[in-house]
C-alpha cells in the first residue's frame, strides 16, 4: 500500500524483486543503484551470507516524480530466494505495491521459477492480495547464457494468466532491460495511484547520472550509458 507522508510531502511505493535463489535480484538492484545519480537514491543495504546470497533485503529509495507537490519515492527490496526463508519473504512482502518477478532463464531453473511464482501467489494471498490485482512485471533474466529456455516456453510457464503481464528479456549483469522493467512497474503503480487518488503525475526530474535531459512523465528513470 502506498504511503502518503504529509509532513515530508512524500508518497512512497514499495517494489519487491521476487524470484528463486540466485536468479539475479540483487544484481538488478546493484545495477540500478550504480546508475542512478546519488542525489536521487539512498544506500544499498545488502545482507549476505558466506554463500553470497541475500539474507534480508536490499533497500533503495529513488526520488522520482512529483505528484501535486508530493515527491514520489520508490523503495526497492529483494527477498531471499531459498525455500527455507519464506518467513523473511512474507515480511518483506508486507505492504508491497508492485512486484518485479525475476526468473532465471537457464533450463535447469524452470522448476524453481515456477515454484517461486507459486510461492509469491501464496504469500500475497496471505495478505489478501491476488496476483491479478497487484502491478507486476516479469523478467526473463540471464539471456546472455547459452543454456537458456526460449521466451515462448518461459511465457508458457510463467505468464499464462488470463491477463498477461508485461515481460522483459533481461541480462541484469550488463543492465539490459533492467530499467525498462523498473520503469514499466513504476508506471503501472503511478497509473493505479492516479486513478485511485484522482491526481496525475506531472514532473519527472532526471534520475540518472549523466542524463541531463528531462524524462517524460511518468517514467522515473532511464538507462544511462551503455
Ligand atoms: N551471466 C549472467 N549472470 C548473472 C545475471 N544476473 C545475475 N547473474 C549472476 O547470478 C548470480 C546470482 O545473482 P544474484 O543477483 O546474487 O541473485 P539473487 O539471489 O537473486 O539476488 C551472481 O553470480 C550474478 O553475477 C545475468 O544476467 N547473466
Ligand atoms: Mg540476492
Amino acid at each position: 500500500m502506498s504511503i502518503i507522508n504529509y509532513a515530508s510531502r512524500e508518497i512512497q511505493f514499495k517494489i519487491v524483486y521476487y524470484g528463486p535463489a540466485l536468479c539475479g535480484k540483487t544484481t538488478n538492484l546493484a545495477y540500478i543503484h550504480e546508475r542512478v545519480c546519488p542525489a536521487n537514491r539512498g544506500d544499498l543495504v545488502s545482507l549476505a551470507t558466506a554463500a553470497d546470497r541475500t539474507l534480508f533485503f536490499d533497500f533503495l529509495p529513488l526520488n522520482a516524480v512529483v505528484i501535486k507537490g508530493f515527491v514520489t519515492k520508490f523503495q526497492l527490496y529483494t527477498v531471499p530466494g531459498q525455500v527455507i526463508y519464506n518467513a523473511t519473504r512474507q515480511l518483506v512482502l508486507r505492504s508491497v505495491d508492485g512486484v518485479v518477478f525475476v526468473a532465471d532463464s537457464q533450463w535447469e531453473k524452470m522448476e524453481e521459477n515456477v515454484e517461486s511464482f507459486r510461492n509469491l501467489e501464496e504469500n500475497l494471498a496471505q495478505q489478501n492480495i491476488s496476483i491479478d490485482e497487484i502491478p507486476y512485471v516479469l523478467q526473463y533474466n540471464k539471456r546472455d547464457l547459452g543454456n537458456i529456455a526460449p521466451i515462448n516456453y518461459l511465457e508458457f510457464l510463467l505468464n499464462n494468466r488470463r491477463k498477461r503481464a508485461q515481460s522483459f528479456e533481461v541480462t541484469s549483469s550488463t543492465g539490459q532491460n533492467v530499467f525498462a522493467s523498473l520503469n514499466a512497474v513504476s508506471q503501472m503503480l503511478l497509473y493505479k495511484f492516479s486513478k485511485q487518488s484522482n491526481v496525475t503525475p506531472t514532473v519527472a526530474p532526471p534520475a540518472v547520472a549523466g542524463q541531463p535531459e528531462p524524462v517524460a512523465a511518468p517514467k522515473i528513470v532511464v538507462p544511462a550509458r551503455v
